[in-house]
């Protein structure tokens, strides 16, 4: 038995992304997004697969809310796609009514529902035709002011009805993924041998740049034309892992936890609430990092109504001697699933990054909660795959004590966190409603509650975890 507790106004509920459920690319004059068209490159995609398809969620609303309820979700973190709403993404591009009317019915039907919505503007599918005219990320003063526009739109569709608005979905895999690794869209690299161009050791630090400017920005919006009459919160989501020491006893190995912590979640965390990048990452990549005008940073300092933080997992962390790598995006250090003494930081599961370590969480949440000043946390992803699930048939796969037992472990940590660490968290969504197209892994990796059966008309199976979770809950809120 715990004593440790959430809040009695605790937000729970599931989290999904537009181009891994919806399908329907061109339905109702959507236009390609980096996505689209990142998926049609020969080897980029597992199965050579694509969102083409992918749940269907497009026409699906009702079944996917029908889900929600059953499960008793209190809130449903879905995010929109740009091309469905400005097909060519541009301030001076038209809007697309159908697509954005398809958005206004579904925030209408989910508060039907009794289910908030909780909108994220972004998560990684920028409309391709700013990628092809100016280079998307790679073009800041452009940039900016289309995601502005487009945010814009969406407040003024249906901002009356939203109380809580992302405005990007991790920028450090938009950046880093799509700008140093080439594993995710636009897929720029400097390794050639993945066929791409680009520059690794300039492109994602700008990328990066120009998403914190464009969230800034879009925030300012939001606060001066739409939040008293709208009340609702806006923030940025951030991913990271937690990090643990490979030699606890080596402070080289310690301070290379910091500076991970730092490269993966600081870059975009120390701008927000500090105003400035961290130290190590302009020690390690001086002018390679770009500054902020006095304009700039005004519109990111203080940007924050609350941290959207996900989180999956955790690593053992050993430094490097030597020069950091001019293409090296973490620090100068090297991550590892065990540590000196041969133990593993969790177990496997699909995900070859993915090692649960619920502690961790816990940790994380109060490593940020300290070095920026006790903020309100609403986490906005946390979830897991299963080592070879796919493989399953179908009534094992729907019998997945082992999701069960990472949600017991995370949600449990995340009370641990409020109650004994005095962390401020009053929101969780769990990745994810459903199986979905899991990006470079496509439909091989699963992350749902609900098992979707791609070859059987995209049917929906709640597995044992869809329900586990209400009852966790259950057992953390407080009552009246
Ligand atoms: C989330 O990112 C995404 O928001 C969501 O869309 C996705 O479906 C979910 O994870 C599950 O993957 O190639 O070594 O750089 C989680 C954070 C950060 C996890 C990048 C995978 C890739 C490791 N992700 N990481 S690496």
């Amino acid at each position: 038995m715990s004593h440790s507790h959430l809040p009695k106004d605790f937000l729970w509920g599931f989290a999904t992304a537009s181009y891994q459920i919806e399908g329907a690319p061109h339905k109702d004059g959507r236009a390609d997004s980096i996505w689209d068209t990142f998926c049609r490159i020969p080897g980029k995609i597992a199965g050579g697969e694509s969102g083409e398809r992918a749940c269907d969620s497009y026409h699906r609303t009702a079944e996917d809310i029908a889900l929600l309820k059953q499960y008793r979700a209190q809130v449903y973190r879905f995010s929109l796609s740009w091309s469905r709403i400005i097909p060519l993404g541009g301030r001076n591009d038209p809007v697309n009514e159908k697509g954005l009317q398809h958005y206004v019915k579904f925030v209408d039907d989910l508060l039907a529902a009794g289910i908030q919505p909780m909108v994220t503007l972004f998560h990684w599918d920028l409309p391709d035709a700013l990628d092809k005219r100016y280079g998307g990320f790679l073009n800041k003063d452009e940039f900016v002011k289309d995601y502005e526009n487009y945010a814009r739109v969406c407040f003024e569709a249906f901002g009356s009805k939203v109380k809580f608005w992302i405005t990007f979905n991790e920028p450090w895999c938009s950046s880093i993924l799509g700008y140093s690794t080439g594993l995710f869209a636009p897929g720029r690299t400097s390794d050639r041998s993945k066929s791409a161009v680009g520059d690794s050791s300039t492109e994602p630090w700008i990328a990066g740049h120009s998403i914190l400017i464009a969230h800034g920005a879009a925030v300012k919006a939001y606060r001066d034309d739409f939040k008293a009459k709208d009340g609702g919160q806006i923030g940025i989501t951030l991913n990271g892992d937690w990090t643990e020491p490979w030699d606890p006893n080596d402070p080289a190995d310690r301070e290379a936890c910091e500076r991970k912590l730092e490269f993966a979640i600081s870059w975009f965390g120390d701008a927000i609430y500090l105003g400035k990048y961290p130290d190590s990452m302009r020690k390690q990549l001086g002018d390679r990092l770009p500054t902020f005008t006095a304009e700039e940073i005004a519109l990111v300092q203080g940007s924050n109504d609350f941290y959207g933080m996900n989180h999956y997992c955790a690593n053992y962390i050993k430094h490097k001697d030597g020069e950091a790598d001019i293409n090296d995006f973490s620090g100068h250090i090297q991550a590892l699933y065990h540590n000196k003494a041969g133990e593993v930081i969790g177990p496997e599961t699909q995900s070859f990054w993915l090692h649960p370590n619920p502690l961790g969480f816990r940790k994380l949440m109060k490593w940020l909660s300290d070095r920026y000043g006790g903020p309100t946390f609403y986490v906005t992803e946390s979830g897991t795959s299963l080592k070879g699930e796919n493989d399953l048939p179908l009534e094992e796969l729907l019998d997945d004590e082992f999701r069960c037992e990472y949600f017991r472990g995370y949600i449990g940590a995340m009370a641990d966190a409020h109650t004994i660490d005095g962390v401020d968290v009053r929101g969780y969504t769990a990745w994810s409603l459903m199986d979905n197209f899991e990006w470079a892994e496509g439909y091989e990796t699963r992350f749902g509650v609900t098992y979707v059966d791609y070859d059987g008309d995209q049917k929906r199976y709640p597995k044992k975890s869809a329900m586990e979770i209400g009852a966790i809950f259950d057992k953390y809120i407080e009552k009246e």
